[in-house]
């Protein structure tokens, strides 16, 4: 993922009735990963996907799955997301006590680990744990539901981690999760972001049909 950029899907974003349908689709027109949301009704005001589905839908796909846990107590689930074959995680910095003790032990099970920073989360709370990590979330906006307007002040912010990486000599991903639409694309990558979520501000949209969609993205970014 470091030399390009990985576009994944959102899987909350597609539709429930037609998963299987829309994944197949997913995978026969080149996208990166699916990103799985977990929410608990708590951390973030909506409900999110399961357990039980992640395990299905590693069933059916050999796609990478991404799982971004929106939920408080991360410490008490990994275990479960990893066991059910997710290839790498993230989870809030906002609720969470013991961040460098979860980092490890997602990496000790050799899946990729990532931790997700609100928009009004600072970056310097990264300072301490940059050598722990494979990704940083940068939520574009409050996490919770899709079709949300971009909250400005974070292009800045992905630009900055890109800055405060690269003079630290580090090549992390940089994941953007929020109204990755075709006008803030461009800006999100040239802000230095490699791995994008798409929503329904580009991917899933309505009237579009997902490969027409998927070869708009890629002209974009490849
Ligand atoms: C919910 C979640 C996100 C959304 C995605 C929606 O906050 O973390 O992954 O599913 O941001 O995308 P869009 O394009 O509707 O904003
Ligand atoms: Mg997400």
């Amino acid at each position: 993922m470091k030399n390009r950029i990985a576009f994944g899907a959102s899987l909350m974003c597609a539709d429930y009735l037609n998963l299987e349908r829309d994944i197949r689709l997913l995978e026969q027109n080149g996208i990166d990963y699916l990103h799985f949301d977990v929410m608990d009704g708590h951390f973030v005001p909506n409900f999110g996907l399961n357990l039980d589905l992640l395990k299905k839908a590693r069933e059916i796909t050999n796609l990478p799955i991404n799982v971004h846990l929106m939920i408080d107590n991360a410490a008490e689930y990994i275990d479960d997301y990893m066991d059910a074959g997710c290839n790498s995680l993230s989870f809030h910095q906002e609720p969470t006590y013991h961040i460098q003790r979860l980092l490890q032990r997602i990496k000790a099970r050799g899946i990729q680990a990532g931790i997700a920073l609100n928009p009004a989360t600072p970056l310097n709370t990264l300072e301490y744990i940059l050598s722990d990590l494979d990704f940083v979330l940068i939520m574009t906006v409050n996490p919770g539901f899709a079709g949300q307007a971009l909250v400005p002040a974070t292009l800045e912010k992905i630009s900055n981690l890109r800055t405060m990486l690269s003079e630290k000599g580090l090549n992390i991903d940089i994941q953007v999760d929020g109204n990755v639409s075709f006008e803030n694309i461009p800006k999100m990558v040239n802000a230095g972001a490699t791995m994008l979520v798409g929503g329904t501000s580009s991917l899933f949209m309505k009237n579009t049909a997902l490969d027409e969609s998927i070869r708009k993205i890629f002209a974009l970014i490849y």
